[in-house]
């Protein structure tokens, strides 16, 4: 049997030499290759649901760097769209989409099994991907968590604090719980079906998890988390899932374990340090680098990743960026960080 791929052996709880890496948005706009495909695509949604160009883009930072992971390249604002919510981008602002702040926008909404038709191209990019990359590489697919899904379709667009979501979970608490109904059992769908396609792990994006307190966060960030990872463990048991509830702080303790998530994604609002002593005691964890470190490089970016590295070198880990990597990043320091975490530094 072949040897098994570092990123599956990590999510399996083993302790690595080194640990296996890969980056949030490593596909991406600080790339100069993406960039032109980009353009030929036309825009960022005609690149999402153009199978080869995707898949293109996907496997342009593994040739350039060697990442033990590949992530799927799509948006967490697909499945919205395949709900029926209008989306479109405007250039250097961000997502728009029709909004739902009421019961009669969630009535025109689809049902769960209703999305796959329109995420085809998707599932195809998923497909030739697992047929294209090397065998030591790792596809990753994902989805965005109900909660943060959810901010988006509330209030139309990307937003600092997120009020949109919760003043309709505060004031209109039915239709806000059947729309977190509906993203969660799309999500289901979505992501058994992108293993299905091929995915060997999935990662569940719960961006805006960190804007939850007490008792919200149960019932909005875990409880979803939970019900997802339990509904694909029943589908794909052998398939790892990463959950990432951003931000999420003291909530960060015994998430995987409430939710059966096989690996915590950690941000780096909390250090390293911490993070070991009181999450990777579970198992799996994941980061947790700034990404500003991508635009400042040097000597900071090398004892920096040291230091991750080293804290969480007494258990199973993957190493990554706390968050994605910015337009503005230089290509040059993504090298420096993969030398550093694999010891090929010198000084
Ligand atoms: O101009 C461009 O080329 C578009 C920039 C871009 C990219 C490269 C967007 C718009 N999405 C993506 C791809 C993407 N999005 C991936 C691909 C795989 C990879 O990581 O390489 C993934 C996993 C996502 C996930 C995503 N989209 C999240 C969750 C992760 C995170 O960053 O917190 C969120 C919140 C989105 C929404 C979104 N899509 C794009 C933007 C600019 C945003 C944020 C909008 C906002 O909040 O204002």
């Amino acid at each position: 049997m072949a040897e098994q791929k570092k990123i599956m052996r990590a999510l399996a709880g083993e302790t690595l030499d080194t640990p296996p890496i890969w980056m949030m948005r490593q596909a991406g706009r600080y790339l100069p290759e993406y960039k032109a495909t980009r353009a030929q695509a036309g825009d960022f949604l005609s690149l999402c649901y153009n199978p080869e160009l995707a898949t293109e883009v996907t496997l342009q930072p593994i040739r350039r760097y060697g990442f033990d992971a590949a992530i799927l390249f799509a948006d967490i604002l697909l499945l919205p769209q395949a709900l029926g919510a209008d989306l479109w981008f405007v250039t250097g602002e961000g997502p728009r989409l029709s909004t739902v702040t009421q019961q009669s926008d969630f009535a025109k909404l689809k049902g769960p099994t209703d999305v796959h038709e329109h995420l085809a191209p998707v599932y195809q990019t998923v497909r030739n991907l697992a047929a294209a990359l090397p065998n030591e590489t790792t596809l990753i697919g994902f989805a965005g968590a109900p909660w943060t899904v959810a901010t988006y379709m509330i209030a139309g667009q990307g937003t600092p604090d997120q009020a949109p979501a919760h003043k309709l979970r505060v004031e209109n608490p039915a239709t806000f719980d059947a729309l977190m109904d509906l993203i969660t059992a799309s999500t289901i769908e979505y992501l058994a079906m992108q293993i299905e396609a091929g995915a060997e792990v999935v990662k569940l994006f719960d961006s805006w998890a960190g804007s939850l307190k007490g008792d919200a966060f149960q019932k909005y960030s875990l409880e979803p988390a939970k019900k997802i990872i339990t509904a694909l463990k029943a589908r794909h048991p052998n398939t790892p899932i990463i959950a990432f509830p951003r931000e999420a702080g003291d909530n960060y303790i015994g998430f995987a374990k409430a939710t059966g998530a096989d690996c915590v994604a950690i941000d780096n609002s909390v250090s390293a340090e911490w993070a070991a002593a009181n999450v990777q005691v579970d198992g799996c964890v994941q980061g947790n680098l700034a990404s500003r470190h991508m635009v400042t490089g040097g000597q900071d970016l090398i004892d920096e990743t040291r230091t991750i590295v080293k804290a969480f070198s007494k258990g199973p880990h993957i190493f990554n960026l706390g968050h994605g990597i910015t337009p503005d990043a230089d290509p040059k320091n993504v090298q420096l960080m993969i030398d550093t975490v694999r010891k090929t530094t010198t000084d």
